[in-house]
């Protein structure tokens, strides 16, 4: 199997994080173009992930390729050990998703920082909500990391990203729960660490705006991630 993927890309980080945790037998390819008609003829909705199957067949979605590999491959599974547990997992999924993930297509299509910062308010309003899960869900310490911290963490990166570098702030300084949530979630699982860390190295270099800055701010969450990931 191979999976197309994007380094910078937040579904396709997830899905990466998702193949290191399990240690799956998946290379990772990175088309070098995309919105082009090749991609848009090749790949089933003309987005990126998409997983190719060892008999051609694709299959996009980023939710629905783990929920595909959760299926055949159930080692060190991340649907959540009870019904209740996959139900608040699976919450986080749909946050990261119909919530969150509206709103920063919107954050992209913008064309200079200012408008990025613009949106501060309705992104704060998201990730309040977030906080507000977490808040209600205090015994993730005790609990297994399950596809929700997943998605919700690669997000919220992503989100912290693009405000980072683009608008030169720090949203999740905010909300201190929810980046001690942020920073054990990352803290106890290597692989999802390690994507992370791919991503938002690789958000650097995409630059998504022209006028943003270079480097994540000096003392931030990001910019320690990277030297702890560096140091370990
Ligand atoms: N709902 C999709 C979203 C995927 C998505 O938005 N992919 C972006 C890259 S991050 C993409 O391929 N954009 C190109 C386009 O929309 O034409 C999923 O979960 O896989």
């Amino acid at each position: 199997m191979k999976l197309y993927s994007l380094d910078y890309s937040p579904y396709s980080t997830r899905i990466r994080a998702q193949i290191r945790h399990k240690s799956l037998p998946i290379s990772c390819v990175n088309p070098s173009e995309l919105k082009s008609a090749r991609l848009n003829n090749l790949f089933p909705f003309g987005q990126l992930p998409v997983l190719s199957l060892d008999d051609g067949e694709l299959l996009a979605e980023s939710t629905v390729i783990m929920n595909y590999l959760e299926e055949i491959y159930p080692q060190h599974s991340l649907r959540g050990e009870s019904a209740l547990a996959k139900a608040r997992a699976n919450m986080m999924v749909r946050w990261s998703d119909t919530h969150l993930g509206p709103l920063l297509g919107d954050v992209l299509s913008t064309d200079s920082a200012a408008l990025i910062g613009s949106a501060e308010l309705r992104v704060m309003a998201e990730l309040r909500k977030i906080d507000a899960l977490i808040a209600e869900q205090l015994d993730y310490r005790e609990r297994d990391i399950h596809i929700g911290d997943f998605c919700a963490v690669v997000s919220i990166s992503f989100t912290q990203a693009l405000f980072e570098l683009c608008a030169s702030t720090s949203l999740l300084d905010k909300f201190p729960q929810l980046m001690v949530w942020w920073q054990f979630s990352l803290q106890r699982n290597p692989a999802l660490n390690e994507s992370v860390v791919e991503m938002v190295q690789a958000i650097k270099v995409w630059r998504p705006i022209a006028d943003c800055r270079d480097s994540y701010l000096d003392g931030g969450p990001l910019i320690n991630l990277v030297i702890n990931q560096e140091a370990s």
